[in-house]
């Protein structure tokens, strides 16, 4: 509950009850809460039939055709999408190699919808950190910088020893507990298992130190490697943008709605790999559902086989897993969280299958349904 006595959830679930339009409920809902918010969202008009309206625009976004200022967030989602950190190599004289990487946390503020801002805190100035990528087996350095106002932490999700493991009060001795501004500290750690995994600040309060932003994906590939595909990270976060440990905003890789605006483009019939971390605080369950396509699920990537060939995946928090996939049709196929009211909050974009000009009148008319019943761009 925000102080002012207004959930948001009990408003959606009203709004829902009374058929309101969305985009009224949602402006509604929102008054109060976070005028930010409830001016991006002004942008999308309420449509005669009662459902959320945007006859006149493609797709419903925040605001329509506005976006974030990606030069002042310093990062931007469809780059970080691919964005695979592998730090820098050299071969120990055992012959094993040495990966590593220097990490800085920075306060910044970052703009997560339009016109909505957040006091984040970051990892290499971004929202998520870098995607830390290495091989099973390597030795693995990765030298943390607190450069924040706030004292931090870096906790690894796998296989080390207790002083590794970026927890206060553990490992004080060795320097690897709380990293206060100003201080570093060296983690050191084989990388394992394979799989992909994350890591997080782990200072208390830990929710609010994970909200700020302090969270990236960590990918450990297996010796043999996997065949090759189109990589691409999806993060899925959130922000409590007044602070009253609920989310307003919902998003993959922090601008919400950012893959309805810029479309994933991949080409048909490729394999497509997504690596998909559940980085979201507030909110118990998230998940992932794809239109018109199944992808094979490897829970937590830790075995080279998958366990079920579904549509939709739910993640806890932490959770997170990996999805392979090929799309047998161009069009524009959109994906979202089935909790949907973070798909109606941010958390909803497309893959764009093709060249979209190309499209025959049949594919045009089903291209871009959106998930309230309305079609874009027929
Ligand atoms: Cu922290």
């Amino acid at each position: 509950m925000s102080k002012n006595g207004i959930s948001r959830r009990r408003l959606l679930g009203g709004a829902a009850a009374a058929a309101a339009p969305a985009a009224l409920a949602l402006g509604g809902v929102l008054n109060g809460r976070g005028a930010e918010v409830d001016r991006a969202l002004a942008g999308r008009p309420p449509a005669p039939n009662g459902h959320a309206g945007h006859s006149d625009f493609p797709h419903a976004t925040f605001a329509a055709g506005a976006t974030v200022d990606h030069v002042r967030n310093g990062f931007h989602p469809t780059e970080i999408l691919r964005d695979f950190d592998y730090g820098t190599t050299r071969r120990l004289a055992s012959g094993r190699v040495l990966r590593e990487w220097e990490i800085v946390a920075q306060d910044k503020k970052i703009e997560v919808a339009p016109g909505v801002s957040y006091e984040a805190w970051t990892y290499n100035n971004r929202v998520p950190g870098p995607t830390l990528r290495a091989r099973e087996g390597e030795r693995l350095r990765i030298r943390f910088v607190n450069a924040s106002e706030h004292p931090h932490t870096m906790h690894f999700h796998g296989v080390h020893r207790a002083g590794m493991d970026g927890m206060p009060g553990i490992g004080e001795l060795g320097g690897g507990g709380q990293v206060e501004p100003g201080e570093s500290f060296a983690y050191e750690f084989d990388a394992s298992p394979f799989g992909l995994h994350l890591y997080h600040c782990h200072v208390a309060p830990l929710a609010a130190h994970i909200a700020r932003g302090l969270y990236g994906a960590f990918v450990i590939d297996p010796r043999q490697g996997r065949p090759e595909a189109d990589e691409m990270v999806m993060v899925m976060n959130g922000f409590d943008t007044n602070f009253d440990l609920a989310n307003e905003v919902y998003a993959v890789n922090s601008v919400g709605f950012h893959y309805v605006n810029e479309p994933i483009q991949v080409e048909r019939g490729g394999l497509v790999r997504v690596y998909l971390v559940n980085a979201l605080e507030y909110d118990p369950v998230n998940s992932f559902h794809l239109h018109g396509n199944f992808f094979q699920h490897y829970p937590t990537g830790t075995s080279l086989a998958p366990s079920e060939y579904t549509d939709t995946v739910i993640q806890g928090q932490g959770q997170r897993g990996i999805l392979e996939l090929e799309f047998p049709f161009d069009g524009d196929y959109m994906f979202h969280a089935h909790v949907s009211e973070f798909a109606e909050l941010g958390w909803t974009g497309f893959f764009r299958v093709g060249d979209p000009s190309r499209l025959t009148a049949a594919a045009a008319a089903a291209y871009c349904e959106l998930p309230w019943g309305e079609r874009g761009r027929t």
